[in-house]
Protein backbone atom coordinates (compact mmCIF):
# COMPACT_ATOMS: atom_id res chain seq x y z
CA UNK A 1 0.00 0.00 0.00
CA UNK A 2 1.12 3.72 -0.97
CA UNK A 3 2.36 5.85 1.94
CA UNK A 4 1.89 9.79 1.76
CA UNK A 5 2.94 12.37 3.63
CA UNK A 6 2.12 15.94 3.25
CA UNK A 7 5.02 18.79 4.21
CA UNK A 8 4.07 22.29 5.06
CA UNK A 9 4.34 25.06 7.68
CA UNK A 10 1.74 25.04 10.48
CA UNK A 11 -1.46 25.99 8.07
CA UNK A 12 -3.34 25.48 5.34
CA UNK A 13 -2.10 27.50 2.08
CA UNK A 14 -1.00 25.87 -0.55
CA UNK A 15 -0.93 22.44 0.86
CA UNK A 16 -4.90 22.25 1.94
CA UNK A 17 -5.54 21.25 -1.56
CA UNK A 18 -3.31 18.06 -1.50
CA UNK A 19 -4.50 16.88 2.27
CA UNK A 20 -8.29 17.62 1.07
CA UNK A 21 -7.69 15.29 -1.94
CA UNK A 22 -6.33 12.85 0.19
CA UNK A 23 -8.90 13.14 2.44
CA UNK A 24 -11.98 13.02 0.27
CA UNK A 25 -9.71 9.78 -1.69
CA UNK A 26 -10.36 8.15 1.64
CA UNK A 27 -6.73 7.73 2.10
CA UNK A 28 -4.69 7.67 5.38
CA UNK A 29 -1.21 10.01 5.01
CA UNK A 30 1.21 11.95 7.37
CA UNK A 31 0.43 15.52 8.38
CA UNK A 32 4.07 16.61 8.57
CA UNK A 33 3.70 20.88 9.84
CA UNK A 34 7.22 22.49 10.00
CA UNK A 35 8.54 25.31 11.57
CA UNK A 36 9.82 27.71 9.48
CA UNK A 37 13.49 27.07 11.48
CA UNK A 38 12.62 22.99 10.54
CA UNK A 39 12.40 24.22 7.38
CA UNK A 40 15.48 25.63 6.30
CA UNK A 41 17.07 22.62 7.43
CA UNK A 42 15.54 20.50 5.13
CA UNK A 43 14.74 22.96 2.40
CA UNK A 44 18.17 22.39 0.31
CA UNK A 45 17.91 18.60 0.06
CA UNK A 46 14.15 19.37 -1.32
CA UNK A 47 13.37 19.18 -5.17
CA UNK A 48 11.53 22.53 -5.64
CA UNK A 49 12.88 23.84 -2.38
CA UNK A 50 9.67 24.71 -1.60
CA UNK A 51 6.07 23.66 0.65
CA UNK A 52 4.49 21.91 0.10
CA UNK A 53 6.11 18.77 -1.08
CA UNK A 54 3.95 15.69 -1.09
CA UNK A 55 6.21 12.18 -0.22
CA UNK A 56 4.88 8.99 -2.19
CA UNK A 57 6.53 6.12 -1.24
CA UNK A 58 9.74 7.96 -0.26
CA UNK A 59 9.85 10.17 -3.45
CA UNK A 60 9.36 13.65 -2.70
CA UNK A 61 7.21 15.54 -4.81
CA UNK A 62 6.30 19.37 -4.73
CA UNK A 63 3.93 22.06 -6.85
CA UNK A 64 0.59 21.70 -4.76
CA UNK A 65 -1.59 21.70 -8.12
CA UNK A 66 0.63 18.96 -9.63
CA UNK A 67 0.53 17.35 -6.01
CA UNK A 68 -3.33 17.35 -5.88
CA UNK A 69 -4.02 16.56 -10.00
CA UNK A 70 -2.15 13.65 -9.09
CA UNK A 71 -3.97 12.72 -6.39
CA UNK A 72 -7.21 12.94 -7.93
CA UNK A 73 -6.39 11.46 -11.16
CA UNK A 74 -5.73 8.62 -9.18
CA UNK A 75 -8.48 7.79 -6.83
CA UNK A 76 -11.89 8.97 -9.12
CA UNK A 77 -11.98 12.68 -8.17
CA UNK A 78 -10.62 13.92 -11.66
CA UNK A 79 -13.71 13.21 -14.03
CA UNK A 80 -14.59 10.28 -16.13
CA UNK A 81 -13.61 11.30 -19.59
CA UNK A 82 -10.39 13.38 -20.80
CA UNK A 83 -13.03 16.62 -21.43
CA UNK A 84 -14.16 16.18 -17.95
CA UNK A 85 -10.22 16.58 -16.66
CA UNK A 86 -9.81 18.95 -19.19
CA UNK A 87 -12.89 21.03 -17.34
CA UNK A 88 -11.78 19.71 -13.73
CA UNK A 89 -8.26 21.55 -14.89
CA UNK A 90 -10.04 24.61 -16.36
CA UNK A 91 -12.29 25.45 -12.70
CA UNK A 92 -8.75 24.88 -10.67
CA UNK A 93 -6.76 27.29 -13.07
CA UNK A 94 -9.39 29.79 -13.08
CA UNK A 95 -9.83 29.44 -9.14
CA UNK A 96 -5.72 29.78 -9.32
CA UNK A 97 -6.21 33.08 -10.85
CA UNK A 98 -8.40 34.12 -8.18
CA UNK A 99 -6.33 32.68 -5.74
CA UNK A 100 -3.75 35.31 -7.42
CA UNK A 101 -5.85 38.55 -6.71
CA UNK A 102 -6.56 37.71 -3.41
CA UNK A 103 -2.98 37.14 -2.10
CA UNK A 104 -2.21 40.95 -3.52
CA UNK A 105 -5.15 42.24 -1.35
CA UNK A 106 -2.93 39.58 1.78
CA UNK A 107 0.05 40.98 1.42
CA UNK A 108 -0.45 44.66 0.21
CA UNK A 109 1.37 46.80 3.70
CA UNK A 110 -0.25 50.57 2.40
CA UNK A 111 -3.95 50.71 3.30
CA UNK A 112 -4.94 52.57 -0.09
CA UNK A 113 -3.65 50.29 -2.10
CA UNK A 114 -4.95 47.48 -0.14
CA UNK A 115 -8.98 49.12 0.29
CA UNK A 116 -8.68 49.35 -3.74
CA UNK A 117 -7.20 45.69 -4.60
CA UNK A 118 -10.30 44.75 -2.41
CA UNK A 119 -12.64 46.78 -4.34
CA UNK A 120 -11.21 45.20 -7.51
CA UNK A 121 -11.60 41.82 -5.97
CA UNK A 122 -14.99 42.49 -5.13
CA UNK A 123 -16.08 44.56 -8.18
CA UNK A 124 -14.82 42.08 -10.80
CA UNK A 125 -12.50 39.21 -9.69
CA UNK A 126 -15.10 37.42 -7.83
CA UNK A 127 -18.29 38.04 -10.12
CA UNK A 128 -16.36 36.76 -12.96
CA UNK A 129 -15.47 33.95 -11.04
CA UNK A 130 -19.35 33.10 -9.61
CA UNK A 131 -20.33 33.51 -13.46
CA UNK A 132 -18.10 31.84 -14.62
CA UNK A 133 -18.50 29.05 -11.52
CA UNK A 134 -22.49 29.21 -12.55
CA UNK A 135 -21.66 28.71 -15.95
CA UNK A 136 -20.24 25.43 -15.91
CA UNK A 137 -22.05 23.83 -12.66
CA UNK A 138 -25.27 24.47 -14.88
CA UNK A 139 -23.33 22.91 -18.23
CA UNK A 140 -21.62 19.99 -16.34
CA UNK A 141 -22.59 19.99 -13.09
CA UNK A 142 -25.15 17.75 -11.34
CA UNK A 143 -26.12 17.60 -8.09
CA UNK A 144 -24.73 20.70 -6.68
CA UNK A 145 -21.05 19.94 -7.91
CA UNK A 146 -19.33 21.52 -10.71
CA UNK A 147 -18.22 19.33 -12.95
CA UNK A 148 -20.28 15.93 -12.98
CA UNK A 149 -22.14 13.76 -10.69
CA UNK A 150 -20.02 13.65 -7.94
CA UNK A 151 -17.37 15.68 -5.85
CA UNK A 152 -14.11 16.56 -7.64
CA UNK A 153 -10.84 18.12 -7.60
CA UNK A 154 -12.91 21.12 -8.80
CA UNK A 155 -15.10 21.20 -6.06
CA UNK A 156 -12.40 20.69 -3.14
CA UNK A 157 -10.41 23.40 -4.98
CA UNK A 158 -13.37 25.96 -5.03
CA UNK A 159 -14.05 25.14 -1.25
CA UNK A 160 -10.66 25.54 -0.07
CA UNK A 161 -10.54 29.07 -1.55
CA UNK A 162 -13.90 30.15 -0.23
CA UNK A 163 -12.86 28.90 2.95
CA UNK A 164 -9.62 29.87 3.19
CA UNK A 165 -10.28 33.84 1.91
CA UNK A 166 -12.91 33.51 4.57
CA UNK A 167 -10.09 32.81 7.16
CA UNK A 168 -7.34 34.71 6.20
CA UNK A 169 -9.03 38.12 4.48
CA UNK A 170 -12.47 38.67 6.03
CA UNK A 171 -13.50 40.61 2.75
CA UNK A 172 -17.36 39.32 4.10
CA UNK A 173 -16.50 38.56 0.64
CA UNK A 174 -19.17 35.82 -0.30
CA UNK A 175 -22.43 37.20 1.54
CA UNK A 176 -22.92 38.10 -2.11
CA UNK A 177 -22.50 35.01 -4.00
CA UNK A 178 -24.99 32.72 -2.42
CA UNK A 179 -24.26 30.05 -4.96
CA UNK A 180 -20.84 30.05 -3.89
CA UNK A 181 -21.45 29.90 -0.26
CA UNK A 182 -23.93 26.97 -1.08
CA UNK A 183 -21.50 25.09 -2.73
CA UNK A 184 -18.97 25.47 0.62
CA UNK A 185 -21.98 24.22 2.21
CA UNK A 186 -22.29 21.08 -0.18
CA UNK A 187 -18.62 19.86 0.07
CA UNK A 188 -18.11 20.83 3.64
CA UNK A 189 -20.42 18.49 4.18
CA UNK A 190 -19.40 15.48 2.76
CA UNK A 191 -18.10 13.45 5.77
CA UNK A 192 -14.68 12.94 4.90
CA UNK A 193 -14.43 16.40 4.85
CA UNK A 194 -16.06 17.09 7.74
CA UNK A 195 -14.38 14.82 9.71
CA UNK A 196 -11.01 16.48 8.48
CA UNK A 197 -12.48 19.69 9.72
CA UNK A 198 -13.38 18.66 13.34
CA UNK A 199 -9.66 16.93 13.69
CA UNK A 200 -7.69 19.31 11.93
CA UNK A 201 -4.68 20.70 13.84
CA UNK A 202 -5.77 24.57 14.65
CA UNK A 203 -3.63 26.92 12.29
CA UNK A 204 -0.42 28.43 13.58
CA UNK A 205 0.34 31.13 11.44
N1 LIG B 1 3.48 27.12 -6.83
C1 LIG B 1 3.95 26.55 -5.60
C2 LIG B 1 4.20 27.66 -4.60
C3 LIG B 1 4.90 27.14 -3.36
C4 LIG B 1 5.25 28.25 -2.39
O1 LIG B 1 5.14 29.46 -2.70
N2 LIG B 1 5.68 27.83 -1.20
C5 LIG B 1 6.02 28.76 -0.17
C6 LIG B 1 5.03 28.67 0.98
S1 LIG B 1 3.36 28.91 0.44
C7 LIG B 1 7.36 28.35 0.43
O2 LIG B 1 7.78 27.22 0.35
N3 LIG B 1 8.02 29.30 1.09
C8 LIG B 1 9.23 29.03 1.82
C9 LIG B 1 10.48 29.11 1.00
O3 LIG B 1 10.43 29.48 -0.20
O4 LIG B 1 11.54 28.80 1.56
C10 LIG B 1 2.90 25.53 -5.09
O5 LIG B 1 1.71 25.75 -5.31
O6 LIG B 1 3.29 24.53 -4.47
Amino acid sequence: MATYKVSYFPGKGNAEIIRLALIASGQTFEDERLTREEWIKVKSNSPTKQMPLLTVNGTVYGQSGACARYIARKFGLFGRTPEEELLIDEVYECIVDFQKEIAKVIYEKDDTKKAELKETVMTQHLPRLNEYITLRTKQFGENGYIIGPTMTLADLQLYNTVDQVGDRVDLGVFSAFPDLQKHADLVRSDHKVAEWIKKMPAPQN
